[in-house]
């Protein structure tokens, strides 16, 4: 391990932009923190949180041993050969008696660490799990399906080149979501060129920096949307000769959007007509466009809707292909399933998007007497009690199954409800990576090396997939000498024996990924031996899109180009680029039937077409509020940090109110209320805003953790947003939640 006064290169893990950092460490605390002005994507930039990062790595609920529930209900410490083999022997069991497309796969990574789940692939093949789940099928699988259907692909936004930026339900002042965040959206507000629309009911840090700002009501985005693509279609905003080169035919699109009733539909939004047509106006005449949903939309009526309509905005205009537009990457490892095949759930046969249940429906597909109902669940690095929907039910859910087995590094919410707990080293003490996406042209990767070791009582992720599957019988050692040696001959020869193996031994094909662990892995030093998986990526990605990982500097031809990529991964550890392409090649990575934009989705047509029918939003006597159950703020950083200690600001996790709404409540900042949904109520305290319309009220994400107080006793710090949501509140398509727009009744307490 490094000196106390070396700066080591590593990454952030609180936000999917994983900044580069470079930290000092001693006595295993992270000590000093900066940006590191040599990651090639960052480049030097990071926000204000990772300064809090040693609360991460350093807290009072951290896992150091195996845990087993009595009869009793309170857990015991056992020792790891005990954990294996119980937890092998009850999976095992569980497959036996009901199938092992019984037990649901949760998780598998957060905003720092997927390969976790990528090793879990192999412990679902042995036990033969067929469905999975994270918290990407709440919020973003609705936007994935679509992008695949329209694109084939995601492609993504270049905010520092764009002349106009449209931001929907997003705020990446505080949330990022992209690199640099904060100096492109001041480089875009200052430029009298360049332009900025934001879509939100409430003024954030980024609508201040809009040209346009669009405060709708809550929930009526589909109807502001559509609204701006007729004016697009209908007052020449379609970039018509590159839709003719790249797009199918839109006439069924236009024919429904022909019939929105501009005006009315803005009124209904709230919003004035004048500014949705300069809106429009910005986009129709944009020299390049970048756009971004988030989750404003995705938890929010017609959230798939609304990503549909999204990204027709610059489907139509012509903006995707070229620099500041929206543009089609190379990709890394693996963040989703391919989503081919009509899959629907078990119980409900709710449609399965791009592999993954639908979060919202996991407690329908538990407490049922259904005899297809999940028996058992085996989660990875994610608290589904506190982030899905109805935290009530999910524990219900939990505590109905036969066996529910955890691996964190924490004592979550989740984990009280488990049979098993599985400690796992710290996202610093272990090889890491994500698999979020690195930017286009030039794509970035940074694999992160440990800055610790691994601490005692612990074990790697990779480690405890690689002994379950032992134990489940899916491997001997023996099976792997000639691929362990030759992997201390170097990577030409592993490669060989590698393919050889693959090919040849189906049995260990299954568990490809301990299979690199065992051997490959078993060459790197202690805690990089989960790197072995990123030889087999590199490989991968080298082999699909050779040309791009050459012009990004890597020499070699087949499997020598895989090798050089992931030595350069490897000697890297500030990050590397991995390729780099020409802005046109976009258009050959469109991989739809035949290779066109597809402008019109079926599937989405009628519910656009049903928007003319629709109510207008009412808030009733009973619930007058909507409440947005989980905003991003400074202060919050999902649930990452478990220490409340770690926050400067915002300590408690205030609820949001505007003036007028206070005033006729009358209560004040630092004042109490109770928030009562259908679901549910929980206490909260006051900060009066003016960026808020009234009627809308928020809440923090990440907020309401468990965690010891001083003398040790376990508190819930602040307010935990889905003890007051409803599975049932979501998206008829994609079932992603409507966590945005929750309906409440405030009562001050005195
Ligand atoms: N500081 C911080 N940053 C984070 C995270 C964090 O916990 N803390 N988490 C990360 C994760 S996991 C994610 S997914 C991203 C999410 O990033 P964002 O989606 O940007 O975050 P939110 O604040 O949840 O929601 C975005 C905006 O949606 C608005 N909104 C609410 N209702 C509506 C509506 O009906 N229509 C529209 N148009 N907008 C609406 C809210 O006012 C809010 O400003 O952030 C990432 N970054
Ligand atoms: N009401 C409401 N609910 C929401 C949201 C909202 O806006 N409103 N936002 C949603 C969104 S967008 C998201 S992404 C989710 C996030 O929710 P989750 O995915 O559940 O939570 P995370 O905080 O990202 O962390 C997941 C878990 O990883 C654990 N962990 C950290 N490091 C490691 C490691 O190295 N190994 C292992 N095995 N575990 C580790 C942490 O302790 C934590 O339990 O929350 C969602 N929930
Ligand atoms: S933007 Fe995200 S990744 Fe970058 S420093 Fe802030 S929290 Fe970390
Ligand atoms: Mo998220």
């Amino acid at each position: 391990m490094a000196s106390a006064t070396e700066w080591q290169s590593t990454s952030c893990i609180l936000c999917s932009t994983n900044c580069g950092l470079q930290v000092q460490v001693e006595d295993g605390h992270i000590k000093k923190i900066k940006g590191d002005k040599t990651n090639p994507r960052s480049r030097g930039y990071t926000c204000e949180k990772p300064a809090g990062l040693d609360h991460y790595q350093n807290h009072g609920d951290r896992l150091t041993t195996p845990l087993r529930r009595r009869e009793d209900g309170s857990f015991e410490a056992v020792d790891w050969d005990t954990a294996i083999e119980e937890v092998a022997a009850k999976l095992a069991a569980v497959r036996d008696t009901h199938g092992g497309e019984k037990i649901l796969y949760y998780g598998g990574g957060g905003q720092g660490n997927h390969l976790g789940g990528a090793y879990s692939a192999a412990t679902r093949k042995v036990l033969g799990m067929r469905y999975s789940s994270n918290a990407l099928a709440q919020e973003k699988t609705g936007e994935f399906w679509v992008e695949r259907e329209m694109f084939g692909g995601r492609p993504e936004p270049d905010f520092e080149h764009t002349q106009v930026a449209v931001f929907i339900g997003k705020n990446p002042w505080q949330s990022h979501g992209f690199e640099r965040a904060r100096p492109a959206l001041r480089a875009i507000a200052k430029d009298p060129n360049r332009h900025m629309i934001v879509m939100d009911p409430r003024c954030t840090e980024t609508a201040e920096l809009a040209d346009v700002f669009l405060q709708l009501v809550p929930g009526t985005d589909a109807f502001v949307l559509a609204a701006m693509l007729r004016i697009l279609v209908e007052e020449g905003g379609l970039d018509r000769d590159y839709l003719e080169r790249h797009a199918n035919d839109g006439q069924a699109l236009y024919d429904v959007l022909a019939s929105v009733p501009i005006a009315e539909y803005c009124k209904r939004a709230g919003v004035a007509e004048a500014d949705v047509r300069r809106a429009a106006q910005l986009i129709a005449e944009a020299e390049s466009l970048s756009v971004l949903e988030d989750l404003g939309i995705e938890m929010a009526p017609h959230s798939t809707l609304n990503s549909y309509l999204e990204k027709l905005l610059y489907a139509l205009t012509g903006n995707l292909g070229g620099q500041g537009n929206m543009n089609l990457g190379t990709h890394m490892g693996k963040l989703i399933g391919s989503g081919k095949g009509n899959r629907v759930s078990p119980v409900l046969g709710f449609r399965i998007l791009t592999g993954l249940i639908a979060c919202n429906t996991i407690p329908e597909e538990i407490l049922t007497d259904h005899p297809d109902r999940f028996r058992a669940m085996f989660i990875e690095s994610g608290n589904p009690v506190h982030s899905l929907a109805d935290s009530p039910r999910m524990r219900e859910a939990l505590d109905a199954l036969d066996l529910v087995v955890v691996i964190d590094v924490a004592m979550t919410e989740t984990a009280q409800h488990a049979d098993y707990v599985l400690p796992a080293a710290s996202q610093y003490e272990k090889a890491e990576t994500t698999f979020f996406g690195g930017g286009f042209p030039d794509h970035t990767f940074l694999l992160r090396h440990p800055l610790f070791p691994i601490a005692e009582g612990t074990l790697t992720e990779p480690e405890i997939h690689s002994r379950l599957c032992r134990a489940l019988g899916a491997f001997e050692d023996d099976e792997l000498t000639e691929l362990r040696e030759a992997a201390a001959e170097g990577l030409e020869k592993f490669g060989l024996a590698f393919m050889q193996a693959m090919g040849n031994q189906p049995k260990l094909a299954a568990i490809m990924p301990v299979v690199l662990y065992e051997t490959l892995g078993r060459t790197m030093e202690e805690g990089m031996e989960g790197a072995a998986l990123m030889w087999g990526a590199a490989q991968t990605l080298a082999s699909s899109e050779p040309e791009s990982v050459r012009r990004a500097g890597h020499e070699g031809e087949g499997t020598a180009l895989g090798d050089s990529l992931f030595e350069a991964i490897l000697a890297n550890r500030n990050g590397v680029v991995i390729t780099s392409d020409p802005y046109d090649i976009t258009f050959e990575r469109i991989r739809t039937d035949d290779g066109k934009v597809n402008l019109v989705i079926p599937e989405l047509l009628q519910e656009l077409a049903d928007l003319i029918d629709e109510a207008p939003p009412k808030t009733t006597d009973e619930y007058p509020f909507v409440l947005a159950a989980g905003e991003r703020r400074t202060s919050t950083a999902n649930t990452i940090f478990r220490s409340p200690g770690w926050r400067k600001k915002d300590r408690q996790g205030a609820m949001h109110i505007s003036p007028g709404d206070a005033e006729r409540l009358g209560i004040e900042s630092g004042g109490r209320v109770r928030i009562t949904t259908k679901r549910g109520s929980a206490e909260a305290v006051v900060e009066v805003h003016d960026t808020l319309r009234d009627g809308h009220i928020t809440l923090p994400n990440g907020h309401g953790l468990e965690y010891p107080d001083e003398d040790g006793k376990r508190k819930v710090f602040g307010t935990p947003p889905n003890e007051l949501t409803s599975a049932e509140d979501r998206d008829w398509f994609a079932g992603t939640p409507w966590h945005k727009h929750v309906r409440a009744r405030l009562e001050v307490i005195a």
